[in-house]
């Protein structure tokens, strides 16, 4: 009897747990729940967000600088030994070499660094109408050789009204242009994003996807072809960018006035800045952010 109970016990605090997160609140730190879900004894209380009411007049920019001696990339030797080496050696050669490091010689700029905000662990961004419509309608990630193009892929799908996600007609498009066969294979938050793989056909795509905003990037890796992997970051607000090749990145209309949380993530190191900022209206001065291997 004693098992049955415990057993009973279980599905008790699962079906609250299932509840909770379903009738509406926003669970935002997917890493770790404990931040939105408080276990309270045997059952979990919803802690309700507020929105995040500020102006949405800021420009944030700056620049991702290396430190230190620079990476440099490497020939994927895994290529040579594919049966689709004559295919795949066809690519440029930031698709031959490892792309977790591509940093620019001259100014010493980081590329494909994500910087973001994030708002007070009981508050939502509220924003407004022009905020809620994202900059591009459908975003691609391809596959013209055997890499993923771009490595480090930026989106805003959804955003937070109060009571639930809504879309914002974002919608990503997966493309295969090269004659061989492809597989594309993504791992989010089973709560979230969960486990997608299919097989993209030589010169296809897949239908499009509407992706749900997580608290770290997807893992996207090829199945055909071991050494194939980029990253996708899905967020519920419009305040994030990705440095370009010279490590330079600009946010516009971000709330200012209020405390936030600056973040700035690169593949190779995590999140390597995290602080609190409140920015002012306009243009704040430029951030430095350094970075090292
Ligand atoms: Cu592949």
């Amino acid at each position: 009897m004693r098992r049955v109970f415990t057993f009973a016990g279980f599905l008790a605090a699962f079906g609250l747990l299932v509840l909770s997160s379903g009738c509406g609140k926003h669970l935002t730190d997917d890493d770790d729940p404990s931040d939105d879900v408080r276990k309270i004894g045997s059952t979990r209380k919803v802690v309700a967000k507020t929105p995040l009411k500020a102006p949405l007049d800021g420009i944030i920019s700056g620049r991702v600088i290396f430190e230190g001696d620079i990476p440099t990339a490497e020939p994927i030797t895994a290529m040579n030994g594919h049966a689709d080496k004559g295919h795949c050696l066809k690519g440029s050669e930031s698709e031959t070499t490892t792309q977790t490091w591509h940093v620019d010689g001259a100014t010493k700029g980081v590329a494909d660094a994500v910087i973001f905000i994030r708002p007070p662990r009981d508050k939502y961004f509220e924003l407004t109408e022009a905020a809620r419509t994202p900059a591009t309608k459908i975003e691609e990630i391809r596959q013209p050789h055997c890499a993923f193009i771009p490595h480090v892929l930026t989106l805003f799908p959804k955003y937070f009204d109060g009571k639930e996600e809504k879309e914002t007609g974002q919608k990503l498009k997966i493309i295969n242009d090269a004659p061989i066969a492809h597989n594309v294979r993504y791992e989010g938050d089973p709560r979230k994003n969960g486990t997608f793989s299919s097989p993209v056909a030589p010169n296809g795509s897949l239908p499009l996807k509407v992706l749900t905003p997580e608290n770290s990037p997807l893992n996207v890796s090829c199945q055909f072809h071991s050494w194939m992997s980029a990253k996708i970051w899905v967020f519920d607000n419009p305040f994030f960018a990705k440095t370009d090749a010279k490590g330079n990145f600009e946010i516009k209309n971000v709330p200012t006035g209020v405390p936030v949380t600056f973040i700035a993530w690169h593949e190779g190191k995590g999140e390597f800045v995290k602080e609190t900022r409140t920015f002012t209206k306009g243009a704040n001065p430029p951030i430095t952010l350094k970075i090292s291997k």
